[in-house]
């Protein structure tokens, strides 16, 4: 590994970050790296993560962190069939199914509807350490999906809400003893409870700009406090069905296979990926004059938060500062000021705690969650201070 270069590589990030801000985004919080000041690596980086993007995969690197909102050219991406290139002339989203009036919206007929907004941030449940770059937090408008439910009249047994992009792909159909080739669109659902509820948003604006291709242009779902796989991109098909959708996005891999305790006997468990797990970690810090300036990140399923901590090598949990702008679907950003950092390796890490009393879980904690997904656990950071 090259720190260097890597310092090298974080500081462009950080001054083209840093432009950005001059050319008016708002919300500027954070301070662009100030004269003098260094970011200080994380070892257990892996510094070439990137080194190979591909086309529709995109992390967002959160040592470069300097705005509360993510700007739309570095908000992270991923999805399973590529990028659908949509027409916006010719573009209809579809609802069907247990409905009295089924109708077909253009994006001017959605635009034309009152409209909503709302900050959110989230992370693909896949993200976790080392890297954490899928997670991004910003402003989406739309129509509140419940508004558009009600203008074609969901029925009383509409009990499932199916949601399909325009993406899609041959899938290997496995039932019983039988294989199906079929070509299948992405696919997710919710309870009827959860999609006439007052968050979610069909929504075809970011920071007060059309989605971009990689966000699902031109209209996607927003599912505030759900994790990323929720918010369908592409949005071509609302369907409502009377029993639960099992598709394979559905229920088969947005899954977390877990041993949990049920009346004191030890059960494995499989649950569907839904609300985000609270969840925290260091995302950059900066050595400016004698203090290091920590920043980090909570992301959570709109719970209130409680503390969010820091504990340096083996000393005690220090509490850290909430960002004024943080809200309630919105990531939060946490703030630490690290005095008398001593030159040499060092471990950070932090850990939130929610209103409810919930504790961001160790490693340990996690020791019977067998899949990947949902990994919350608290992030040990290596740092080197120089
Ligand atoms: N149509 C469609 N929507 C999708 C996906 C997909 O494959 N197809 N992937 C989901 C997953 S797993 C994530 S994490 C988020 C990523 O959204 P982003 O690319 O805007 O960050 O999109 C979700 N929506
Ligand atoms: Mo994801």
């Amino acid at each position: 590994m090259n720190d260097q270069h890597t310092r090298r590589e974080v500081l462009r990030g950080g001054l083209a970050a840093a432009s950005l801000g001059v050319l008016g985004v708002p919300d500027w919080v954070l301070p662009a790296l100030a004269q003098g000041a260094a970011v200080v690596p994380f070892l257990e980086f892996p510094e070439n993560f990137n080194a190979t993007p591909a086309p529709d995969r995109r992390l967002f690197d959160s040592r470069t962190l300097t705005s509360f909102t993510t700007p739309r050219d570095q908000f992270f991406t991923t999805q399973h069939y590529g990028h659908p290139v949509l027409d916006e002339a010719t573009y209809k989203l579809q609802i069907s199914g247990l409905v009295t009036g089924p109708k077909a919206f253009t994006l001017a007929d959605l635009k034309k509807m009152p409209k909503g907004d709302v900050m959110f941030g989230f992370e693909c449940s896949g993200n976790r350490a080392p890297v954490q770059g899928l997670a991004s937090n910003g402003k989406w408008t739309g129509v509140p999906l419940a508004a558009l439910l009600k203008s074609v009249g969901l029925k009383p047994e509409a009990r499932e809400i199916v949601f399909l992009g325009a993406d899609h792909g041959p899938e290997e159909v496995e039932w019983r003893t039988q294989k199906y080739n079929l070509d299948q669109q992405f696919g997710r659902s919710m309870q009827r409870d959860k999609a006439l509820s007052a968050e979610p948003l069909v929504a075809y604006a970011y920071n007060d700009e059309p989605l971009t291709r990689h966000q699902g242009f031109p209209v996607r779902l927003i599912v505030p406090g759900w994790y990323g796989v929720a918010n369908v991109k592409w949005l071509s098909d609302i369907i409502a069905q009377q029993d639960p959708y099992v598709g394979k996005y559905q229920a088969r891999w947005y899954r977390t296979v877990k041993g949990e305790m049920v009346n004191g006997e030890m059960k494995w468990m499989e649950s569907a990926v839904t609300h985000l797990q609270l969840k925290s970690w260091v995302a950059r810090i900066t050595k400016e004059g004698a203090t290091h300036k920590v920043t980090g990140i909570i992301l959570n399923d709109g719970t209130a938060i409680k503390s969010v901590e820091v504990k340096v090598d083996d000393g005690p949990w220090q509490p850290a500062t909430l960002d004024k702008q943080n809200s309630k679907y919105s990531w939060k950003l946490f703030h630490y000021d690290w005095n008398g950092a001593t030159p040499g390796e060092h471990t950070i890490v932090s850990r939130v705690t929610d209103a409810t009393g919930a504790v961001q879980p160790t490693e340990k904690d996690l020791e019977n969650k067998k899949s990947f997904l949902e990994h919350n656990a608290q992030h040990v950071r290596r740092v080197m201070i120089s």
